[in-house]
């Protein structure tokens, strides 16, 4: 009998730290954890396999942590994320901090080193106060110091991440605790099932009411969907409410295909005409920060860059304390979404007038001279490559294939593709969020493919690419049906800066030219296609989707085809001295 198995027979009349973390996950529906062994964790990983959760194990804890953070937002269950003390929860620490401001529930389970010699500073393996680093960056952070006290401490760290606002919560656990016995059936009694560890939160009927009087009397409406009406899976509830009102509505990033992009009310390509112009703005789990110009400048019309357009807002977040973060809200609404919505939806009735014609005529103008416009651009067949005719494809691939996930990261790799491709499924985007951070993108599309069982594509910037690279070999250990498009224009937003002075050193965003990505993932026995035109693009694609193979396709993209920073120039700050 190996090791693991005695442990687990003995567990019979004796439980201990590590059964009983384990038996808490399970309790709960948690059936995947996604980590890094070593020390104090090691075993728990091969007994946490051994009684029957996934264990995905990576090459890097931030890799991990993102997994797990995206595993919660597609799965509202928390996303578990396990590492070893001091350096492995640092590494996970970022993608904590990450689910935190996005709104992931994730629990980042860390092992810490012994208490005595932490505290007094002693100098232990791996010395660190994890949990006074952790709390600034989560949602809540916990420890637990005995065995009989796991139950609680798994208990609140599930609570605190998916209730309310979801977010990344923290869980100490100090090597002496996995060792710790305890008499099993007591130690099974001390284990909590969370009941409705997400209570609904029903919206008051005044503030229901509220916001039905401001979209009434709106000549231009407009609702704003956001990642937090993704992440409800209210799905038909929210498609009810813009096919009743007919308001035009716009998408955040990753609230993409809620309703098809192709929906007739989506006003997306018109959304510099609409932002401004819109007199009574509805948010559906979208907050009003730098993606959404804070609520005011010139993007919604206002005259200075701290100016307010005309615009009236009425905000549906199950955060409080949301409201007027950047200006005024005239009608919060707060409560889950899917009660939100519903609770709107019964006040709207039958007799609902939709808005005026003159706003969806002058909508439908400018989107339809703008998708003209696109189409005319996607036509176009370069060489090399450029963004727009490689992204003509992978637009035709995932139209061919809506259930495909999609992730993305990158510059203009990324706003490129959100502008180009298409989504008509809810929650099938991806992307690097709130933040705009690299190195999301081989975590995100690990745990994407581990929790749906769904192809994956994942459209990488090469800069965005290399920051969770390493994990192709995760994609292949797991044979794991990934197809990753590296966008290859040799470096950060284009390959082209040259060194002023002269020097040997090649410019800071300058990589190695004509660098063959599709060789990384052939060293692990997966798919490598280099692809310098559509057509090679588009079968290497079909191929990979087909295959279920992990696969990377290093895309050539004209290294002059980019921007800075993509669309987002304009928050680079520009010297004051004058050249
Ligand atoms: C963690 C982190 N580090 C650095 C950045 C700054 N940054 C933004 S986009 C980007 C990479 C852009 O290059 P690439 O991925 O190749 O996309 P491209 O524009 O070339 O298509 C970097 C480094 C960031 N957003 N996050
Ligand atoms: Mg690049």
């Amino acid at each position: 009998m190996g090791t693991v198995e005695s442990q687990l027979a003995t567990a019979s009349q004796v439980t201990d730290g590590f059964h009983l973390v384990i038996d808490a996950l399970k309790l709960n529906g948690i059936d995947t954890i996604f980590g890094l062994p070593g020390i104090p964790i090691t075993d728990f990983t091969r007994m946490a396999q051994a009684a029957g959760l996934r264990v995905i194990s990576f090459r890097h804890e931030q890799n991990a942590g993102n997994a797990a953070a995206i595993a919660g937002f597609l799965t509202q269950k928390p996303g578990i994320c396990l590492t070893v003390s001091a350096p492995g929860f640092l590494n996970g620490l970022t993608a904590l901090a990450n689910a935190t401001t996005n709104c992931f529930p994730m629990i980042l389970i860390s092992g810490s080193s012994e208490r005595e010699i932490v505290d007094l500073q002693q100098g232990d393996y791996e010395e660190m106060d994890q949990l006074a680093i952790a709390k600034p960056l989560s949602k809540a952070a916990f420890r637990v110091l005995h065995a009989e006290d796991i139950g609680v401490g798994v208990a609140r760290a599930i609570r605190a991440a998916l209730s309310g606002r979801p977010g990344g919560v923290y869980l100490d656990l100090p090597a002496k605790l996995f060792a710790q016995t305890m008499d099993a059936e007591a130690g099974k009694k001390s284990l909590i099932k969370v009941v409705d560890p997400a209570p609904k939160q029903i919206p008051g009927a005044d503030a229901v009411k509220r916001a039905l009087d401001l979209l009434k009397g709106a000549k231009k409406p407009l609702i704003v969907l956001g990642k937090g009406a993704a992440y409800a899976q209210a799905d038909a509830e929210i498609k009810s409410l813009i096919e009743k009102t007919g308001i035009p509505y716009l998408p955040m990033s990753m609230a993409k295909g809620l309703l098809p992009d192709t929906h007739e009310q989506s006003a997306a390509a018109a959304r510099s005409y609409v932002l401004p112009e819109a007199d009574v703005v509805m948010l559906v789990g979208a907050r009003l920060n730098w993606l959404l110009s804070h609520g005011k400048g010139k993007t919604w019309g206002g005259k200075g860059h701290k100016d307010r357009g005309g615009q009236k807002f009425i905000q549906i977040d199950i955060s409080p304390q949301e409201a007027d973060s950047n200006v005024r809200i005239d009608a919060p609404v707060v409560g889950d979404i899917g009660s939100c919505v519903s609770a709107l939806l019964a006040g709207i009735g039958s007799n609902w007038v939709k808005p005026p014609a003159d706003w969806l005529g002058a909508i439908a103008e400018r989107k339809n001279k703008n998708v003209a416009k696109m189409a005319e651009t996607l036509a176009k067949d370069p060489r090399p490559m450029n963004f727009h005719s490689a992204l003509n494809v992978v637009r035709d691939i995932v139209k061919a294939n809506p259930d495909a996930i999609l992730v993305n990261e990158g510059a203009n790799a990324l706003d490129f593709t959100r502008s180009i491709v298409d989504m008509y499924k809810p929650r099938k985007r991806l992307d690097v969020g709130t933040w705009g951070v690299m190195g999301i993108g081989m975590g995100f599309s690990v745990a994407a493919a581990v929790v749906s069982g769904l192809p994956v594509i994942a459209i990488e910037g090469d800069s965005a690419f290399g920051f969770s690279g390493m994990e192709v070999e995760t994609l292949c250990r797991y044979n794991l049906p990934v197809c990753v498009v590296v966008f290859n224009n040799n470096g950060v937003y284009r390959g082209t800066d040259v060194n002023p002075t002269g020097g040997p050193d090649v410019a800071p965003t300058v990589f190695v030219k004509g660098a063959r990505y599709d060789k990384l993932i052939e060293a692990f026995g997966g798919v490598g296609v280099h692809a310098t035109t559509p057509a090679e693009l588009r079968k290497a694609m079909e191929e990979a989707i087909r295959s279920r193979k992990p696969t990377l396709i290093n895309a050539v993209i004209d290294e002059t085809a980019g921007t800075e920073s993509g669309r987002i120039t304009s928050l680079n700050p520009t010297s004051g001295k004058k050249k």
